[in-house]
């Protein structure tokens, strides 16, 4: 049996295979940073129908050691379709066992989104109607941060901007973004025709590749948290952040949604900028409509489960959704998805998916769509 991790995103560490039935592992933390939650792993080598074990043993001290309660990860034969696979978190350890159909299995905190994929997405997005890659920032270590836009219609007077996986193990983020550019391709879809009617989209699929690519929970290759670096951000230690809001300050923002991933609840979930001293009425109003209209339109989502809201004045700014908010007065959220379920319409065998991710981004463009006359 062989156990690898260096690949795109892989994490993990063998502590002692010698027994198939306990194999012993660690999470890696991120790169200068002691943050770890995310993994994904391969074994070749197993004996189809035998049974085997594996035990992520330092996870009781990961950055949300609660969120393996519940949690089970997800496992693929092909690295295109995941299952999840009956875990369990005791003594400090996450355990799960698997009685093979295939000599190789991946393993995963999430449905991983590859470099390669993401690749092909841009590609895919420029080839949309009124797109283009309007500008490429650059990570610490060189990776392209892609800046696209889509325009219809040079007299459109809104911007809405969609960022994603600033936290890099929150891979459900890019298949959000997916589900977003994917919709964007249909030829005959009334609703975003009115959209791109009245607003330009700026859309940044992947906000982190450093992170990602090294198999990363939380920040980049500097050990920075891009989600706290927004009254802060600098060249030299988040340059990710620095460019997006340098082209921000250029062209506005009149919309704004940061999609993320949580580890502890299972359920989808929007955190806004009720904590933001600019928060007024207009502002309470738009939320609680793109939050409805959510529910309305059917989208697998919820406002009874997420983050304790802030008190008014006590918002935390350097988190994007709060900067972007107060400094452009806008409609801003943060979109949270789970690790694990969403527990109001679960699914045992896949858990949070790739593919609900992306049905998402397709349900909130067309909230979106919806509101875009009432931005402003
Ligand atoms: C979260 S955003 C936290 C927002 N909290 C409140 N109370 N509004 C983060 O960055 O910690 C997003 C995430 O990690 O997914
Ligand atoms: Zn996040």
């Amino acid at each position: 049996m062989q156990i690898s991790a260096n690949f795109d995103s892989g994490n993990v560490e063998v502590i002692d295979a010698s027994n198939p039935q306990q194999v012993v592992l660690a999470i890696r933390p991120d790169t200068h940073s002691g943050h770890f939650q995310w993994f994904h792993f391969k074994v070749d080598g197993l004996t189809p129908g035998r049974q085997y074990g594996f035990s992520l043993s330092n996870a009781g001290q990961s950055s949300y050691p609660n969120a393996w309660t519940g949690y089970h990860a997800v496992a693929s034969y092909d690295q295109r379709n995941w299952f999840r696979v009956p875990s369990r978190f005791e003594q400090g350890a996450l355990n799960f066992d698997v009685e093979p159909q295939q000599a190789t299995i991946w393993f995963a905190y999430f449905e991983p989104y590859s470099r390669a994929r993401h690749a092909q997405l841009i590609d895919q997005a420029q080839r949309l109607a009124g797109a283009e890659l309007l500008a490429t920032g650059r990570s610490l270590e060189g990776r392209a941060i892609e800046l696209l836009r889509i325009s219809r219609n040079p007299q459109a007077s809104r911007k809405i901007w969609l960022i994603a996986q600033q936290h890099p193990g929150e891979h459900m983020a890019e298949w959000f973004m997916e589900g977003v550019i994917e919709r964007l391709q249909q030829g005959d879809d009334a609703e975003l025709n009115a959209l791109l009617a009245q607003a330009d989209l700026y859309l940044v699929p992947n906000m982190n590749p450093d992170g990602a690519f090294r198999g990363h929970l939380r920040t980049n290759f500097a050990g920075c948290d891009l989600n706290r670096a927004w009254q802060s951000a600098s060249e030299a230690e988040s340059p990710e952040v620095y460019f997006v809001q340098q082209q921000m300050r250029v062209i506005g923002v009149d919309l704004f949604l940061d999609i993320h991933g949580d580890e502890e609840i299972a359920h989808v979930f929007t955190a806004g900028c009720e904590g933001n001293p600019n928060f007024s009425p207009r502002l309470a109003r738009l939320e609680q409509q793109f939050r409805q209209l959510l529910i309305d339109n059917g989208a697998e989502f919820q406002t009874t489960f997420g983050y304790t809201p802030d008190q008014f004045g006590q918002a935390n700014t350097t988190l994007a959704c709060n900067a972007v908010g107060l400094e452009f007065d806008c409609l801003a959220f943060t979109i949270e998805m789970p690790f694990k379920d969403h527990d109001d319409r679960p699914n045992p065998h896949t858990g949070w998916s790739g593919e609900r991710s992306k049905q998402l981004g397709k349900d909130v463009l067309g909230v979106a769509a919806a509101m875009v006359g009432q931005l402003r």
